[in-house]
């Protein structure tokens, strides 16, 4: 059985893929310019027609799209095809009030589920497989979009959507379930539970996750890996791309987008300029075959790296770095920047504590300051209050050494934090409130 699912296109040789990207960007341009006035007069203003694009470096002179022209075209403005040729909607619930709007035909939902099958398929699940989708039905793009690739490939689908974790147990032993999907941190609560429970996972028929749609560290996947005796692979994407199938990690845990539908690039979120491979920036993507909504150089506010690099998966397809974060979600603490993510690492180091971890942000005179609250394991934290005084000394100690900020540590007993059954909250900011 070949190691791909679509093997000419994961494996096409890069000239060609580059011909056929240059075409599809072509095509893209004038389809979008001829059906939707949003794009008409953006090209316009800047002077440009979407034949005037002849080389990948042109596509930089064209306009960078982003959340708040979504909003402004809320719900259809961006659709170019008319309402009854669009079958599905999804949505997300966005962070500025209005949701952002998913319209898809009957050839953007085959699409979407072939990405979604190679993403299933390089996670190694194949038609015996069964497979328990934990990511929340319904508007969000999660759970219908695994749905699908799973239903291509011809597992058995059992669709519990998220929530229930005592249920997710009592059915994963039961079915004997071989394949998990859902966000990193429900990984962990559902781990978490069947420890409580004295289950032990490990023991079970599940051999792989595929977990995405929040940012997660090296360390939480081999974490993940550890505590459910499971290859943990990963899904990115986001709702106005379609969902998860954007890109999808091979045997080598290298994270491939699904170039001849993604177009991908690298900006400086400050000036919008392109960078170069091998930088890291913003990622921007523009949707090479999408009908009913064709977003051109949308700006994901993602940070990111391109690397065209030889994987050893034998895939072509441009591999991207883990996500370290959202650019909305960087704190600037004594005019250091951080990520919530960089928090995490540190965490992670030490055994002594859980995952389970929340940022507060507060305002200090001019500045804002970040503390944070941490879980021990529970048999540490049972340990007295002068260890967990020299714990919490440590972890400060070493946040300051590799963030180079001070940040104050206090260590909560074992589940105060509460658990994550979807996209894990970890900032809670509390400067408005002053
Ligand atoms: O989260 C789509 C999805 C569903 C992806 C299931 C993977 C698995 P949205 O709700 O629109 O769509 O959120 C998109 O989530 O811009 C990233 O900030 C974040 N995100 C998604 N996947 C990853 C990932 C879905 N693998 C936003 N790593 C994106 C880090 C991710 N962040």
């Amino acid at each position: 059985m070949s190691e791909y699912w679509d093997e000419k296109n994961e494996t096409m040789p890069i000239e060609e893929r580059q011909a056929d990207q240059l075409k599809s960007l072509q095509e893209i341009l004038k389809w979008v310019y001829e059906r939707i006035p949003f794009y008409r007069n953006a090209f316009d203003e800047k002077g440009l027609k979407p034949e005037d694009l002849k080389s990948f470096a042109d596509l930089t002179n064209y306009p960078t799209t982003d959340k708040n022209d979504l909003r402004d075209n809320y719900p259809f403005g961006l659709c170019a095809v008319p309402i009854e040729d669009v079958i599905r909607i999804h949505a997300s619930s966005g962070t500025t009030g209005k949701p952002v709007t998913g319209p898809y035909t009957p050839q953007d939902l085959e699409d979407w589920t072939e990405c979604m099958a190679r993403n299933l398929w390089a996670a190694g699940l194949r038609k015996n497989d069964i497979c328990q989708n934990a990511y929340g039905y319904g508007l969000f793009t999660g759970g219908l979009g695994f749905h699908q690739g799973a239903v291509r490939l011809g597992c058995t689908m059992v669709p519990t959507s998220a929530g229930l974790t005592e249920r997710q147990l009592t059915l994963m032993r039961d079915f004997g379930t071989t394949g998990l999907f859902c966000t990193p941190t429900y990984a962990l609560t559902i781990a978490e539970r069947a420890e409580k429970m004295g289950l032990n996972i490990k023991t079970w028929p599940l051999k792989a996750g595929v977990f995405g749609a929040e940012p997660w560290s090296e360390a939480m996947r081999l974490e993940i890996e550890n505590r459910m005796g499971i290859v943990a692979h990963e899904a990115y994407g986001l709702t106005e791309m379609g969902g998860p199938g954007v890109a999808f990690t091979c045997s080598e845990h290298r994270l491939h987008i699904n170039e001849d539908h993604f177009f991908p690039e690298i900006i400086d979120p400050e000036t919008g300029n392109p960078l170069p491979e091998g930088k890291q920036g913003e990622l921007v993507f523009t949707a090479l075959r999408r009908q009913a909504m064709p977003l051109v150089r949308f700006r994901t506010r993602d940070i990111s790296t391109l690397k065209r690099e030889k994987c050893a998966c034998g895939r072509t397809l441009i591999v991207m770095e883990k996500i370290t974060g959202r650019f909305d979600d960087m704190l600037i603490i004594s005019g250091v920047n951080v990520f919530p993510s960089q928090v995490e690492s540190v965490i992670m180091e030490f055994e002594e504590m859980e995952v389970h971890y929340l940022l507060r942000v507060r305002q200090k005179g001019y500045l804002s300051s970040l503390a944070v609250e941490v879980e021990a394991k529970e048999e540490v934290y049972g340990g007295g209050q002068e260890a967990l005084d020299n714990l919490s000394e440590k972890l400060y100690k070493r946040i300051q050494q590799v963030i180079g900020i001070h940040v104050p540590v206090t260590i909560v007993p074992y589940n105060t934090i509460a658990r994550s059954e979807g996209k894990a909250q970890r900032v809670i900011d509390e400067r408005e409130k002053k």
